[in-house]
């Protein structure tokens, strides 16, 4: 008897939040109907078939939709309905459970505690109509749900401030490793192998890559909504406007510049997928050569506070050779930050300092004021953690900025036999590909603001980087890993020990304390004190 009572008021609780809604957003939609339907006979059948008075109710509902054609904004629908019940009567559909009934536009979907819920496309007009049918209990508009995903949209929106948010399924370490914080198996279960991006991805950012051998027929520069096409070419200090897809040596098997356009904004391995990228084709390297593509670069293409300089070359110089006022490039470097221009150096891959003061040499480009050098790392899992470390051919120094992935496994498919980009490039160029197109992220997210290197560096690179991340460094080198502002750090499985952004932004149960470590812990021991960094979002900070 306690029983029937308890499940009485449950069907009853039930029936109201069905029958009260009122629907909020009154027009054309697929709607659930629920019609009166006590005949008992119906529930004993092993096929559900319909019973005479829903038979009226169906039938009048499909004269009056037919009468309305023209009151639908989209008749298409009603039109691929009765497509797919031809379709279904050619395969003889007698042998399913339930009977559909004759219309196409109106039918029984399932029978539960005496009434029957008819399916249907309607008008909100219609809607009003068949309300008043007396066999008529309510309305139900149909509802998609969100596929389950093991992160929480609105939780990365939130997090991150950005304007809506794009995650990419199944990425290599270059783009998950950036889009989330350090990964340890004491707090997540499964690796998060996505990538999370703001949906802005580097539109109306001009991204200027100085390099050789581009090739923009790959089918991953091949979204139309960017520009990404060869723009100049440079030799003897002369500049040559050129607009083609196909640049430098057609044949080379190195592509060295397509791949790092791949890396800074291709739409399959790019960190900034819809920034514009413009290949400068060098055919040497030298210093007098990038002063002029500088130059004419200010001169006619040069966008303020949208244009990022991607240098991924470099060699050593006596300070002596640098210093002093004839440094060209430091010069023209200064005049398009002024303007609002940002410039992204690799550090350089002979694995030793980057400014050795003792012997008075300096890697250029990347130690130049206002570019940002780019050293470049590698990870390893040992003890359930994630590490990340100064690859060995990386330099280092004080005069490294930021560390970015050293090593890529972007197997390239050949795209035709003449451009094989197929090989695994590594090095500080392509680390340096990335802070580019990390740093085309935030552009394209603040789009009005004013930049240059340093504020790009001060308030966007360190400020959402991770500090003190990057492990065997020495002489002062910095530890900062490059992140594009999500810092979560999901799990693929959703399951998780422990608390806070390094466990999916789990909260400790049973009262615990979320310590600062990321542990739920009895509140009040020596790590989980207010004072010491008890996590307030993630769990209780009182007794
Ligand atoms: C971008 O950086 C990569 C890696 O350092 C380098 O190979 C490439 O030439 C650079 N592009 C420009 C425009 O400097
Ligand atoms: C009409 O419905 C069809 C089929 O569902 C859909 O593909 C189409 O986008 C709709 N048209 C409009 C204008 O909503
Ligand atoms: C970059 O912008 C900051 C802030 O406006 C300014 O202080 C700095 O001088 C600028 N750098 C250059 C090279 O213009
Ligand atoms: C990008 O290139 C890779 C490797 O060649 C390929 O598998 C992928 O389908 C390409 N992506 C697009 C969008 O074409
Ligand atoms: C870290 O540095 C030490 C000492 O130079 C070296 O033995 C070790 O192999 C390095 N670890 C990695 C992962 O490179």
């Amino acid at each position: 008897m306690k029983n029937f009572y308890i499940l009485s008021i449950l069907v009853i609780f039930l029936i109201n939040s069905v029958f009260s809604n009122k629907i909020e957003n009154n027009d054309e939609g697929f709607y659930m109907i629920y019609i009166r339907d006590p005949s008992e006979e119906n529930h004993n059948k092993k096929r559900q078939e319909i019973s005479d008075n829903v038979e009226a109710t169906i039938n009048e509902i499909h004269n009056l939709i037919v009468g309305n054609f023209n009151t639908y904004k989209n008749v298409t629908v009603l039109e691929e309905m009765e497509e797919e019940s031809n379709l279904r009567k050619r395969d003889d559909s007698e042998n399913t459970e339930i009977d559909y009934g004759e219309s196409p536009f109106i039918y029984p979907i399932a029978n539960v505690n005496d009434k029957t819920i008819l399916y249907s496309y309607l008008t909100g007009d219609l809607v009003d109509t068949i309300r008043e049918f007396p066999d008529v209990l309510g309305f139900e508009k149909d509802f998609v749900y969100q596929a389950e995903a093991h992160y929480s949209y609105n939780r990365v929106l939130k997090h991150t401030g950005w304007s809506d948010l794009l995650v990419r399924k199944e990425t290599p370490f270059h783009l998950s490793s950036i889009s989330q914080g350090e990964y340890s198996s004491k707090f997540v279960e499964e690796y998060d192998t996505s990538y999370y991006y703001p949906v802005t991805a580097g539109t109306d950012v001009d991204v200027f890559i100085f390099d050789q051998d581009f090739n923009f027929n790959h089918p991953n520069f091949s979204n139309t909504n960017r520009e990404a096409r060869c723009l100049l070419s440079v030799d003897k200090s002369k500049v040559t406007e050129i607009n083609s897809k196909i640049c430098g040596n057609k044949d080379s098997s190195v592509n060295h510049g397509s791949k790092v356009a791949a890396v800074i904004a291709g739409t399959t391995d790019g960190v900034a997928k819809k920034a514009n990228i413009y290949g400068i084709n060098f055919k040497e390297f030298t210093a007098a050569n990038e002063v002029a593509a500088l130059q004419y670069i200010k001169k006619k293409y040069l966008r303020a506070n949208k244009a990022i300089f991607n240098f991924s070359y470099g060699g050593y110089k006596y300070s002596s050779q640098v210093e002093g006022e004839y440094s060209s490039e430091q010069e023209i470097i200064n005049s398009l930050a002024q303007v609002g221009a940002v410039f992204v150096a690799s550090a350089g891959n002979d694995g030793t300092l980057v400014n050795d003061v003792k012997n008075d040499l300096y890697h250029l480009p990347s130690q130049f004021n206002n570019v940002i050098s780019v050293g470049g790392v590698n990870s390893e899992t040992s003890s359930n953690i994630q590490y990340i470390y100064r690859a060995k051919l990386s330099n280092y120094g004080n005069g490294i900025d930021i560390f970015a992935p050293f090593d890529f496994s972007i197997a390239y498919r050949t795209m035709d036999d003449k451009t094989n980009m197929r090989s695994n490039p590594s090095g500080t160029s392509y680390s340096s590909a990335i802070v580019s197109g990390v740093a085309a992220l935030f552009m394209g997210e603040n789009i009005g603001k004013t930049f240059n290197t340093s504020i790009m560096l001060k308030n966007y690179l360190q400020k959402y980087g991770q500090e003190n991340r990057v492990q065997n460094i020495t002489y002062d080198t910095p530890g900062l890993f490059v992140n594009n502002g999500k810092l979560i750090v999901y799990s693929m499985n959703g399951v998780y020990n422990g608390c806070g952004i390094h466990a999916g932004e789990s909260k400790c149960s049973d009262n615990k304390c979320c310590s600062i470590l990321g542990y739920c812990q009895k509140y009040g021991t020596s790590s989980c004190k207010i004072d010491n960094g008890c996590q307030t979002l993630y769990g209780t900070c009182t007794k």
